[in-house]
Order: C-alpha cells, then sequence, then structure tokens
C-alpha cells in the first residue's frame, strides 16, 4: 500500500472534539519524529519521562528544566495542552531526596519540606499551562491484604503523604486539576481501593480533583464490563476522570514469543475491534472523562518495546511505524463518523 499524508486523514482529536482532548505522551525525541503526527492528531501532550522526579531533581540544589522545556514550549506552539506527569511516585526518584548527606534516613518533617519544595519549584515553572497535575502516581498495593504500596514516602512520612502531596499542589496552584493516577485501575480489588482512598481524601477535605486511569490494557483484557464497572464507580465520587496512558499491547498476558517481525493480522483485527468498543465506552461516560492520553503516538517507539517481555517489540498504537493509520485508526473513524461527527 503507498503511504498517504498525514493531513489526508481526520484528526483523531478533531473525530472525539465533542467528548474528550485526545493526548499522546512524548519525549525531546518523538516531539521531532513524530512532529507532523502529533501535531495533527492531538489536542494534550504528557512528557513521558521528563517531568519526572528524576529528570528535573537529579540533586537537591540542582533542577535540570531543559527537556521539560522542551516539550512545554512544543505544546505551546502548537496549541497542545499539557498533561503534567508526575510530582510524587515511588519509582524514577532520586535517593538523595529521602537521605542525610551522611546517607542516613531523613525525618519526615524533613521529607515533608523537600516535598514541598520539589512540588512548588516544578508547579510554578510551568503555572498555567498545565491543565492537570498527576500528584500522586501508583500510591495502591497490587498485593492482597496490602493497602498501600510500601515505599520510602510511606515508610518516611506516613500513610499521610498522599493527602500532603495535594495540598501542597494545591496551595502552588488552587486552579490546576489535581488527579491520582493508578494502574491495573479496573481490576476489582485494585479498582476498590483506589476508590477508597480517594473517597478518604474527599472525606478529610483534601484537594483531589480527579483519577487517572492509566489503561495500559491488551487486545483481550480486561473485559469491558471490568472497565464499565471501574469507570461507574469512581465517577460515583463526582470527580472528573481522565485516561492517563493508554496503550493496547498485541500481546495476552501468556503470550511471550520473541519472535514476530510483526503484528499479526489477528492482532491488529482484534486491536481494532477493542480500540472501537474502548472508545465507544468511553463516549458512553463524556460527560464524567474529560480527556485520553495514549502512551505515545505512533508504533516507531513505544515503552513496550522490550518491557516486560526484553526482545520483543509491540505495536500498541492507532498508527504504524511509518505513522500510517492502522485499523484501529479505521474504526474509531467509523465510530465518530457513524455517530454523525467527522467533518475535517
Ligand atoms: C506507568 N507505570 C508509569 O506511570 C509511567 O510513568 C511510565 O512511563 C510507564 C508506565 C505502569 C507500570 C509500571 O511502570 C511497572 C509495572 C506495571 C505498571
Amino acid at each position: 500500500m503507498s503511504k498517504t499524508k498525514i493531513i489526508d486523514h481526520k484528526s483523531i482529536a478533531e473525530l472525539f472534539a465533542d467528548d474528550f482532548l485526545i493526548g499522546a505522551a512524548v519525549s525531546p525525541l518523538t516531539i521531532q519524529k513524530q512532529r507532523d503526527l502529533l501535531t495533527h492528531h492531538f489536542n494534550s501532550i504528557t512528557a513521558e519521562n521528563e517531568m519526572k522526579f528524576e529528570r528535573v531533581h537529579p540533586e537537591e540544589n540542582e533542577y535540570t528544566f531543559e527537556k521539560a522545556d522542551q516539550i512545554v514550549e512544543f505544546a505551546k506552539n502548537n496549541n497542545l495542552g499539557v498533561r503534567g506527569h508526575t510530582l510524587i511516585w515511588h519509582n524514577q526518584t532520586t535517593d538523595w531526596i529521602f537521605q542525610n548527606q551522611d546517607g542516613s534516613e531523613i525525618s519526615r518533617q524533613q521529607l515533608l519540606e523537600r516535598m514541598q519544595t520539589h512540588i512548588k519549584t516544578v508547579m510554578q515553572r510551568y503555572k498555567g499551562q498545565i491543565y492537570a497535575w498527576d500528584v500522586v502516581n501508583e500510591a495502591i498495593s497490587d498485593k492482597e491484604n496490602e493497602f498501600l504500596r510500601p515505599s520510602k514516602w510511606l515508610e518516611i512520612v506516613g500513610d499521610d503523604f498522599i493527602a500532603e502531596a495535594f495540598r501542597l499542589a494545591h496551595a502552588v496552584e488552587p486552579n490546576a486539576a489535581l488527579f491520582y493516577n493508578d494502574y491495573n485501575e479496573v481490576i476489582p480489588e485494585k479498582r476498590d481501593k483506589i476508590y477508597h482512598l480517594v473517597q478518604s481524601l474527599l472525606n478529610d477535605g483534601v484537594p483531589i480533583h480527579g483519577i487517572g486511569l492509566q489503561g495500559h490494557w491488551n487486545i483481550q483484557t480486561p473485559e469491558i464490563d471490568w472497565i464499565r464497572a471501574a469507570i461507574e464507580k469512581y465517577a460515583s465520587l463526582g470527580l472528573e476522570l481522565h485516561i492517563t496512558e493508554l496503550d493496547l499491547s498485541v500481546f495476552t498476558h501468556d503470550d511471550k514469543r520473541t519472535d514476530l517481525k510483526e503484528p499479526t493480522e489477528e492482532m491488529l483485527a482484534l486491536q481494532a475491534k477493542r480500540y472501537k468498543d474502548i472508545f465507544s465506552l468511553f463516549k458512553e461516560y463524556r460527560n464524567y472523562i474529560t480527556s485520553v492520553t495514549f502512551w505515545g503516538g505512533a508504533d516507531d517507539y513505544t515503552w513496550l518495546d522490550n518491557f516486560p517481555v526484553r526482545g520483543r517489540k509491540n505495536w500498541p498504537f492507532l498508527f504504524d511505524q511509518y505513522h500510517q493509520p492502522k485499523r484501529s485508526y479505521w474504526e474509531l473513524a467509523d465510530l465518530c463518523m457513524q455517530q454523525g461527527r467527522g467533518g475535517n
């Protein structure tokens, strides 16, 4: 099949313009390599890595904002919204923040002060330019009979590190929409824990405005009914919902093959059907879901290459490695046209 120009295809952001924002995770490299695709098809971006703690704050007195700045600048020049990811997380966070010079553990009070300095410096730098922040990422445990994930934050500050992070973020930018973000978010046990956490934050008057459903799913699971039940449950808290890191791996949980050079026809067909079912569900809940972000732009780059199976490429998006629309894209275009949208 011959290559078509990106602008020949209806923008997915335009297709869903009445429903929610459509975003992509980006890096300093992809804002160059995927420039035309990103500016045509998306109206929101997230820095995949460049706003994470280890990237912007590698040492106590050193902030490295150059790459994050490039991404925010790209958004500004192209009229794209920015989601901020992420302020407080157990992962990709440099150990200095938890330690004294001699390597010993700092006190709760000291860590709260460092937390405040970090949140303040990062949020103030991009004040007014970020429409929503993932304030806390992945604080809930995946284990049965364990509520919060063991982490340095939990160990040193205690249970209220989450509430503290939200209060500090709100004090810096009272108008920013503040989100709790997590994965395995539609698995009933974890869903109920996330619900419980957010409900208790709300009961305590903590300023939290939304729940981020990461959406790292595959061509078979989780089933649509689980996604629906999770959306219903979270929406019942009266908060905004964002789908923050959507991708549909072409590999089911038990498929560990590493020999595929390209996705099979069957994978692409299943993926297309899943995208259609998932977005048709999202459209049903458009009053709650205000933003849907893919964790990348096209199949030339995804964090799922080599993860969790080494030596294996993945093809999780709507556009292939040459930025051409896949069957998944056409299913979504169809879905929106059927419902009477889709003018250029
Ligand atoms: C997400 N974690 C993170 O929020 C994001 O920052 C990162 O770029 C990719 C995925 C999901 C996750 C993980 O990192 C490890 C195991 C399971 C899920």
